[in-house]
């Protein structure tokens, strides 16, 4: 999978995707992720990319020439199956949704700043909005970096135990187990023997019912969508 994304702050997303998972998807092969500033794209002098809105209002607007010029130079290069625009006002990001991304060959995503972009830019070239959640960033970068780890970790073969995204809390609509490692007794505060019993069907049960309750104290409105 390819992820080209556009940002006027390149340096901000030049760490997340070098670590870790992130790091795995992309030496394995399986995660390409490709940096864009609109100001080496810009038509305008000094690197200008945003702009007064019209109609007054305060706040910056991204212009539409430097993203239109951008985005057509990528999109002569490839066919993507998606341009995302990371925006508070786009559609909840959630599991389902890294689920289908994660099957895709080639998308964009545009990341927000200032007021937002020409919505032109919407209206013409964007196929999908996208909101990590009900509070306001300061730009899309870090909401993007959320969507290409949430995406590039469940990228079939990225993971080394391809069984462990299976359990991940929300994969199959519930909150993970709690889990434990060494030591058995930390400070007189023990590991639940049931674990110890080296029964998996027992332990398996166990994992099961603690899911199901942890989602009804904590996200019982998860359980209603069952
Ligand atoms: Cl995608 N962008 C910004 N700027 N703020 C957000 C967001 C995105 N999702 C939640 N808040």
């Amino acid at each position: 999978m390819r992820i080209d994304i556009i940002t006027v702050l390149p340096e901000l997303l030049a760490s997340p995707f070098e670590h870790s998972i992130m790091k795995r998807a992309q030496s394995r092969g399986l995660l390409e992720v490709h940096l864009h500033n609109p100001r080496d794209y810009t038509p305008y002098k000094q690197g200008q990319v945003d702009d007064y809105q019209f109609g007054g209002g305060a706040g910056m607007v991204m212009m539409p020439e430097p993203l239109a010029i951008l985005l057509d130079k990528l999109k002569a290069e490839r066919t993507y199956d998606e341009v995302i625009f990371m925006t508070p006002d786009g559609v909840l990001f959630n599991q389902k949704a890294a689920n289908t991304l994660s099957l895709k060959e080639n998308i964009i995503i545009i990341c927000g700043h200032y007021k937002g972009i020409d919505d032109r830019i919407r209206q013409h070239y964007v196929t999908m909005e996208i909101s990590i959640g009900d509070y306001v960033l300061s730009g899309g970068e870090l909401a993007a970096a959320v969507v290409v780890d949430a995406v590039g970790r469940i990228i079939p073969g990225v993971l080394n135990d391809e069984t462990s995204a299976l359990f991940d809390s929300f994969q199959d609509g519930m909150l993970a187990p709690p889990v434990y490692t060494r030591p058995a007794d930390f400070r007189g505060w023990p590991v639940p023997d049931i674990l110890l019993c080296g029964d998996p069907k027992k332990i398996d049960d166990w994992r099961q019912e603690q899911s199901i309750k942890r989602t009804g104290e904590r996200r019982p409105e998860l359980l209603k969508d069952m």
